[in-house]
């Protein structure tokens, strides 16, 4: 059986603080009716898709900041997104602030989930790294405040075994840890799909703003190629609310080569062909973990900060009794 399919990254130009659900939802329709045209089965969408990146506002009126985050999924007005995906038989990863209710407790998320041609959820991540801060920040030219609307995602880094593959999902922030790739890559991901919100100004180190499409394609390479596996990451990009998001949309091969990328900062979608049985070319080879991986050499990987100071200490005592 042929383990080749069609994707597409689906980059989202910037969206209005004001825009209402239905606009972005007929615009992610026409890049998958696009995506469909040029052949792709799947479609990436960024991270939180359906809405302006919020966290870059302190928002203190609940019912105001609760008008960001989806109850239902699918809800109505999402839903022509997945009745979309059933006639066109295209399936597609999906970003959005998840608010669910435990007795009197809110809980948020920021979610992904993924959803197979027939239309149907079959699988779903939440935001393991999340970056920014809690409380309102009067130096900075606009908030990132994710650690104070988002829980740590409690699913793990999970995969999911279908349309022809295995699949894995992160979220933007997460791209840049090496852990969240080989996680899933161990678990047996051959497809890892990564939306993201980039921010070319990073307040608290501006020398780094001309290297912020570098750095995503660094990560976004370094990652493929470390764990041999096909990575798609796909930008919400432009001016939004007053902040310039990098583009840059594109799909990477397990070599680490870019083989598609997106041109502009609007709507716009990357397709390519990729061949799952590629990964084998690098999990057969350099990086066939069972034959070359030494994971009783990175305990301190896995450690809590307590135990790696432990370590740093026995580690430091050691090596001065050796040179003595
Ligand atoms: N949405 C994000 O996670 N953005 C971060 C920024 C804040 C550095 C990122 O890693 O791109």
């Amino acid at each position: 059986m042929s383990r080749k399919l069609i994707v597409a990254t689906a980059q989202l130009g910037p969206i209005a603080r004001d825009e209402p659900r239905s606009s972005t939802v007929s615009r992610m329709v026409a890049l998958m009716t696009e995506a469909h045209r040029r052949g792709a089965t799947l479609v990436v969408f960024p991270e939180l898709a359906l809405t302006s990146f919020f966290p870059r506002w302190f928002i203190e009126d609940e019912a105001e900041l609760d008008s960001f985050y989806e109850t239902e999924m699918p809800g109505t007005e999402t839903q022509p997104l997945f009745d979309a995906a059933r006639k066109l038989g295209v399936g597609f990863y999906l970003g959005y602030a998840e608010l669910i209710v435990e007795g009197e407790t809110k809980r948020r998320f920021n979610t992904t989930i993924l959803v197979d041609q027939t239309g149907e959820i079959v699988g779903k991540y939440r935001k393991v790294h999340l970056p920014g801060h809690y409380n309102f920040e009067e130096w900075r030219p606009f908030q990132h405040l994710e650690k104070r609307y988002f829980e740590h995602g409690d699913l793990g880094f999970p995969v999911f075994e279908t349309m022809g593959g295995t699949m894995g999902m992160a979220i933007c922030n997460d791209r840049r840890w090496p852990e969240t790739y080989r996680v899933l890559s161990l678990r047996g991901a051959e497809l890892i799909m990564i939306g993201y919100n980039t921010p070319v100004h990073y307040p608290q180190a501006p020398e780094h703003d001309h290297l912020q499409d570098f750095h995503n394609h660094l990560s976004l390479q370094a990652g493929a190629y470390a764990n041999g596996a096909w990575v798609i990451g796909t930008a919400k990009a432009g001016r939004e609310g007053g902040c310039d998001l990098i583009g840059g949309s594109c799909i990477v091969a397990p070599t680490g080569e870019i083989v598609a990328m997106v041109q502009g900062l609007g709507d716009e979608i990357a397709t390519a062909e990729i061949d799952l049985d590629r990964c084998k070319e690098l999990r057969e080879n350099v990086f066939n973990f069972t034959l070359h991986r030494e994971p009783g050499d990175y305990g301190p990987i896995c450690a809590g900060a307590d135990e790696r100071e432990a370590e740093r200490a026995r580690v430091t005592r050691d090596s001065i009794i050796t040179s003595r």
